[in-house]
């Protein structure tokens, strides 16, 4: 299958699993079930769910064993651009093309959104994921728990908010990444393995993988940031310089950044290589992700 009609395909059948999964906008009190799937629903690319049954595949299994994971993967996503946007965090009001959670629904029901949408992925996952002979249930809730953490992705967003309008190492900014971006994104390719009982081989290719094309993805929106426009982005460009946020094009400079994002594309591909023809849509994806940008 071509990448365009996989991506179309997986994006519909994730919307369809997080739509059976979520409760519906009726259900009392309608307003937080409306204000989750407001943002849920809101036209986001669906990289971090695709990239969980992509792995699945290439792992040797079903892509429908890993849906529960992917769309607890897409919950806690969402929760944190919710959570983002917030006024006491990056203040934005412009998400995925359109006014921003809390402009919506209010700061308090965007505060509890987010919350809900982060409880609701490890209900999926408990209700939901069927578990392997490697991975029972309990693993997979860990998997998900470790990444969303105050280790990974919370460490992330303390270090970024700390950050702001100081000078920070190149260093400090790659762990910056690490934590805010490559983690989830690494925790979704894991997932997916570990819905198709990965062998411990295959499970740290996919880690290896998945650790460079975080970081790579992090390092291109950076340079988005600065090269796209609003509309394009469908959230406020320039942000982060407004900001005075340390990014890769302002340590390292445009064309460094870009070297940088395919010196780290190229190891993704390089993490691939045990799965042969298996790998080729991860593999696909990973080549689209560095053309965003050119
Ligand atoms: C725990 C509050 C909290 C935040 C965690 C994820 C995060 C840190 C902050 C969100 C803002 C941000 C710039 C995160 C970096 C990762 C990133 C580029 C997210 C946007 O992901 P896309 O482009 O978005 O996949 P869509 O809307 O397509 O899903």
């Amino acid at each position: 299958m071509i990448l365009k009609d996989y991506l179309k395909e997986r994006g519909a059948a994730v919307d369809k699993a997080l739509d059976r999964y979520l409760p519906k906008a009726t259900v009392k009190p309608p307003t937080i079930h409306k204000a989750m799937r407001y943002s849920l629903f809101a036209g986001g690319k669906r990289l971090r769910p695709i990239l969980t049954l992509a792995a699945a595949e290439a792992a040797g299994g079903d892509y429908k064993a890993a849906l529960p994971l992917a769309a607890a993967v897409e919950c806690v996503h969402t929760y944190s651009l919710i959570h983002d946007d917030l006024p006491c965090m990056d203040n934005d009001d412009y998400r995925r093309g359109r006014l921003t959670n809390h402009k919506v629904f209010g700061e308090a029901i965007a505060i509890l959104a987010g919350d809900a949408l982060l409880t609701q992925a490890f209900e999926i996952i408990a209700s939901e994921a069927a578990g392997t002979p490697r991975y029972p249930v309990a693993t997979l809730v860990r998997e998900l728990a470790h990444a969303a953490g105050s280790r990974y992705l919370i460490a992330g967003q303390v270090a970024d908010l700390e950050g702001e309008g100081k000078k920070i190492s190149l260093k400090e900014l790659r762990f910056i990444h690490e934590c805010k971006t490559a983690a989830l994104l690494t925790c979704a390719i894991r997932l997916g393995g570990m819905s198709a009982n990965a062998t411990p081989a295959k499970l740290k290719a996919l880690t290896d993988f998945g650790q460079a094309l975080g970081l790579a993805f992090q390092v291109i929106d950076d340079i988005l940031d600065v090269t796209q426009t609003s509309e394009k982005l469908g959230k406020s460009a320039g942000k982060d310089v407004a900001a005075q946020k340390a990014t890769y094009p302002s340590l390292l400079g445009l064309e460094k950044s870009r070297k940088e994002a395919q010196r780290l594309t190229h190891a993704a591909l390089a993490a691939l290589k045990p799965f042969g023809k298996k790998g080729d849509t991860l593999r696909a994806i990973a080549e689209y992700l560095l053309q965003r940008d050119y």
